[in-house]
């Protein structure tokens, strides 16, 4: 069978890219440097908005999530010592889903592979591309078992290959810009083998620093907390962790955490990039190879998705009916949800680490920030637009 798409990364952007070509027959081949063991226990995100689910369905891609996803449609703040419920399902009307991106990575590889015969090869190595500006681009790669390099030609290469992939370099210097901005917190992200908390999202915020409560699933719940930008798990042991979220989540009335062993302990440190455009020749950059947001508003996935519908379709068009023109202007309708969302987690950003910046007028700033989504209708439908991306410029 030819291959007309060689797809970099089995991660949501490239599992859905390739889902939707192999929906059309289009030959396709997927690439990845992991075990298909590790990329379907990857814990990451979990939190998907209701329009990228409907963008999923719409595909036949989200059959296990709407039977298995949880459907969200309040959070709470808490700070000064108080508890705020935000009900955003009441203004907007749509709501967010919960479901473990290793389960939709998991039900995306099936789909992909076992149920749409698309061609997955895992745990290759040292993938290299090669001509992406001529008119046949090609991806060469190391084979797991033989150590042989083979070579795939292609009419198109989709690099879904996240933040840390290769194929971001092979857009040309010159002619890309790189848009970079480094938060100046890092954020310790952890997995606890305990039920969640609450019954929806927690955002505390805190003179000692920011933390979050998240719901995985009813055994394992995700927790943040702010801490210095480049340190170590290490000096989070099991004491320390709790300790430091029940004071910065505790508030009149709420509910004791529920405690657990931690499953995962990261630090993030807490940056965004954005490459423009996102496309040279025939390559087309997708999801976090293009752009990272730090999981500060919980957009990362949801922009791998909605940069996949619009490849995915794209691309479809190019090869069954001969028109270029979706391609045309991928980078840019992209993009204009991607400058949205990270305008949105600069402002969130803002109002989740100025009370414990040390610097009295951004904490009183963020303070009436945090008091308006509270005392104004505006600002608060304004916040829940945004916070499920209903209603973006892109
Ligand atoms: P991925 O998921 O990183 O997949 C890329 C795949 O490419 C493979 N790869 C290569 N393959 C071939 N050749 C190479 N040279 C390769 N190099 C790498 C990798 O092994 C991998 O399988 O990128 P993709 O598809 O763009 O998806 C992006 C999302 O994974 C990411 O944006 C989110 O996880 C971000 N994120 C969150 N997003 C949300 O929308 N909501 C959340 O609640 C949320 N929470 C999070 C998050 C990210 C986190 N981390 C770990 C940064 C929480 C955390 C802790």
């Amino acid at each position: 069978r030819g291959i007309s798409v060689v797809v970099v990364g089995a991660g949501p952007a490239g599992l859905t890219v390739g889902s939707i070509l192999r929906a059309a027959g289009v030959g396709c081949l997927v690439l990845e440097t992991a075990t298909r063991e590790v990329v379907e226990h990857r814990p990451r995100a979990g939190v998907i908005e209701e329009w990228a689910v409907r963008g999923l369905a719409r595909r036949g891609l989200a059959r296990t999530l709407l039977e298995r996803a949880q459907a969200h449609t309040e959070c709470e703040f808490r700070f000064a010592g108080e508890r705020y419920r935000f009900g955003y399902t009441g203004l907007t009307g749509r709501h967010h889903f919960v479901y473990p991106q290793q389960f939709l990575v998991t039900d995306l590889v099936r789909e992909y592979a076992d149920v749409r015969g698309g061609e997955i090869r895992f745990g290759v190595r040292d993938v290299r591309l090669h001509g992406t500006g001529s008119a046949r681009p090609a991806v060469s790669y190391v084979c797991p078992d033989s150590g042989e390099r083979r070579v795939v030609e292609a009419d198109f290469v989709a690099g879904c290959d996240g933040a840390r992939g290769v194929t971001r370099a092979s857009l040309p210097a010159g002619r890309v810009r790189l848009a970079r901005h480094d938060y100046g917190v890092g954020w310790l992200a952890l997995l606890a083998e305990a039920p969640p908390s609450s019954d929806c999202v927690v955002f505390g915020m805190h003179p000692r620093g920011f933390a979050g409560h998240m719901a995985r699933s009813p055994e394992v719940t995700r927790y943040y907390l702010q801490c210095p930008p480049g340190d170590s798990p290490e000096n989070w042991p099991h004491e320390r962790v709790w300790a430091e979220l029940r004071e910065r989540l505790g508030a009149a009335g709420a509910p004791p955490l529920t405690e657990g062993r931690l499953i995962e302990k990261r630090v993030l440190d807490m940056h965004s990039y954005v490459v423009e455009p996102m496309a040279f020749g025939r390559l087309f950059l997708a999801g976090d190879a293009a752009h990272l947001t730090a999981p500060i508003a919980a957009k990362g996935l949801n922009l791998a998705l909605h940069d996949a519908f619009l490849l995915g379709d794209g691309l479809v068009a190019a090869l069954t009916k001969g028109d270029d023109s979706a391609l045309a202007g991928y980078s840019d309708a992209c993009l204009a949800r991607v400058w949205d969302y990270q305008e949105f987690s600069q402002w969130l950003a803002e109002m989740y680490h100025g009370t414990a910046s040390g610097d009295p007028y951004r904490a009183g700033a963020a303070l009436a920030r945090l008091r308006r989504l509270f005392s104004s209708p505006a600002a608060a439908a304004e916040f829940a637009e945004r916070y499920l991306g209903v209603r973006t410029t892109g």
